[in-house]
């Protein structure tokens, strides 16, 4: 048998009309591990009949959910990925092969939509929006603040993520560029959710995430000014 190379990390919220055709299309050596954050349509045992290793996380939100994935993580190199669908495993490979390769230190997938609803516009739109700050911010050349990426495990722990909403995957680029890993950004499908869109299909999730994120840009930009002050190499 292949060992694990790969833990691909996979938050899921009511995900059961998703989990076959994803946890099927999980590459040879990835090991899926479905984080089940209160799942009431039978989530859990369906993944754990699909052969997924299965964790619980309690407490709600994204970044919870994601978290608890990392720490169960075991290999080396640890993917997430979204269990709704939009994304497919197939393309985990891609980001997972240049951090194999020593090529970088986080890479992000850019989403690119694969069918012309796939993506709904208000969610493009603020997502252009983000990664033209983030792009001036930290200086990186991204697109996409896209959920599935890959990094090394022991690395991403180092980071020492505190937010457990949907600020989780920004917080990780913020300290992946503050620590000046080498990111980059690959292209990666993108197709309409199965299932009940939870964030960017809903106004009150769309709005929980714009605030989480505008706290922690606000908490960065705090942050660089209190080292450019003390390093007093910029006024
Ligand atoms: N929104 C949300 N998603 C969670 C939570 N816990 C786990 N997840 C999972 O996290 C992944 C991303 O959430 P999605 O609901 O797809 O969020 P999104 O992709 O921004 O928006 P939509 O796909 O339009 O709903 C999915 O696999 C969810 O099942 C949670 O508390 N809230
Ligand atoms: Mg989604």
């Amino acid at each position: 048998m292949k060992s694990t190379r790969v833990d691909v990390v996979l938050p899921c919220l009511n995900e059961s009309q998703a989990l076959p055709w994803i946890l099927e299309r999980m590459p040879a050596g990835y090991r899926a591990i479905v984080v089940d954050n209160g799942s009431t349509d039978g989530s859990a045992d369906l993944a754990r009949h699909l052969g997924a290793h299965v964790v619980h996380e309690s407490r709600r939100g994204f970044g919870a959910a994601a978290h608890a994935g990392l720490l169960a993580a075991t290999a080396p190199i640890v993917a997430f990925c979204d269990a709704d669908a939009s994304m497919d495993p197939r393309d985990l490979p891609l980001v997972v092969d240049p951090i194999t390769a020593d090529e970088a230190d986080l890479v992000l997938g850019r989403r690119r939509p694969t069918t012309r609803n796939a993506w709904p516009a208000h969610a493009r739109v603020a997502n252009t929006y983000l990664s033209w700050r983030l792009r001036r911010i930290t200086g990186v050349n991204i697109h996409d603040l896209g959920p599935m990426r890959a990094a090394r495990r022991d690395n991403v722990l180092a980071l020492d993520l505190n937010d457990r909403r949907s600020g989780y995957p920004l917080e990780m680029f913020l300290g992946a560029a503050a620590a000046n890993w080498r990111i980059r950004e690959v292209d990666t499908g993108y197709a309409p959710r199965v299932g009940r869109s939870k964030v960017t299909g809903t106004v009150r999730g769309t709005l929980t995430a714009i605030q989480d994120m505008s706290a922690l840009l606000r908490a960065d930009r705090v942050d660089r000014n209190v080292s450019v002050d003390r390093s007093g190499a910029r006024s």
